[in-house]
């Protein structure tokens, strides 16, 4: 991919020295052909709103129901792959010391594609949660039509993400801010920035100095006031952005 497709000036302040923060919403994994969170959903779930099902008061009022609805996206992940866009992160992470990864993402490809850590905001299909005494654990089947009860209270563990009207782990949320304020880049990918305090995290980037970049086919309420867009799909966008840096950095074993 030319490198003359990128906006003037990206490449070279990726170059700079300093922090660069990415924050990976559901259009990163469009392209491995996992539903993006405001794609219509279809089938089964086509009468649901997944705000209206991603909330603790909907597990309380239908366990089953939710749970389902979890098992039908495990299945769906479990059966697809990492796309570019996701390896070219992994391989970025290699190119830039100090690079974070903050996903809203849930379906676990980051790491599969090789990233490693991962601030995982919103949590992870790949695990459950009992909300009454917090135990955890992996998830070992995505067939079951009912939840399990947990091992240490017995009351029924749901999937291990936030949920609307939920906390973000303190923890995770001070990393992911902490890496937004001393970032001298910032790129959005692949996130309508709807959802809050993810889509706090650029206005946090902006205020510690850094420069915004946007990844995404479409405008969002962040397109305005970025410094860089690449109005493309991520899985075009990233290794683009990964081949030109490869190309202006000298052999990682000349160094
Ligand atoms: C909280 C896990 C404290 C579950 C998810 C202000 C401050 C704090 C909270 C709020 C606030 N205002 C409102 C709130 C409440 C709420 C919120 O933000 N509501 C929204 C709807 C307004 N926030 C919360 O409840 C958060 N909790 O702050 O706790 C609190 C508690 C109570 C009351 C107040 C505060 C917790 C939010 C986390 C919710 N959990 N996921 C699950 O997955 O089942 S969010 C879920 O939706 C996803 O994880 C993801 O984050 C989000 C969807 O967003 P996107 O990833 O952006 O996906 P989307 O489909 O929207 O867009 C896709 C984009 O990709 C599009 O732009 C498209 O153009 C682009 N695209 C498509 N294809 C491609 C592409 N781009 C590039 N390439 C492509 N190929
Ligand atoms: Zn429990």
């Amino acid at each position: 991919m030319p490198t003359g497709s990128l906006p003037a000036g990206l490449l070279e302040r990726l170059q700079e020295p300093g922090r660069v923060v990415f924050l990976c919403g559901a259009g990163v994994s469009a392209e491995s052909g996992v539903p993006t969170f405001r794609d219509a959903m279809s089938g089964l779930w086509a009468r649901h709103r997944p705000e209206d099902l991603a909330t603790p008061d909907a597990f309380r009022r239908n366990p089953l129901l939710v749970w389902r609805w979890y098992q039908a996206r495990r299945r769906q992940v479990a059966a697809v792959q990492p796309n570019q866009a996701h390896h070219a992160l992994a391989a970025l992470q290699r190119e830039l010391p100090g690079m974070t990864l903050v996903t809203q993402n849930v379906d676990g490809l980051h790491e599969r594609a090789g990233s490693t850590g991962v601030l995982e905001i919103h949590g992870n299909l790949f695990h459950n949660r009992c909300r009454e005494c917090g135990h955890t654990t992996k998830v070992a089947d995505i067939e079951s039509d009912t939840p399990p009860a947990c091992p240490r209270c017995t009351a029924l563990m749901g999937p291990d993400v936030v949920w609307f009207g939920e906390e973000i782990p303190a923890g995770l949320l001070s990393a992911a801010w902490r890496a937004a304020a001393s970032a001298k880049l910032f790129v959005s990918v692949g996130t309508s920035g709807l959802v809050y305090p993810a889509a706090d995290l650029a206005d946090v980037a902006r205020w510690g100095g850094a420069a915004i970049a946007e990844i995404n086919v479409a405008d969002t309420p962040l397109s305005a006031s970025a410094d860089f867009v690449l109005r493309e799909p991520a899985a075009q966008a990233l290794p683009s952005l990964l081949n030109a840096l490869q190309l202006r950095l000298p052999a990682r074993s000349a160094r």
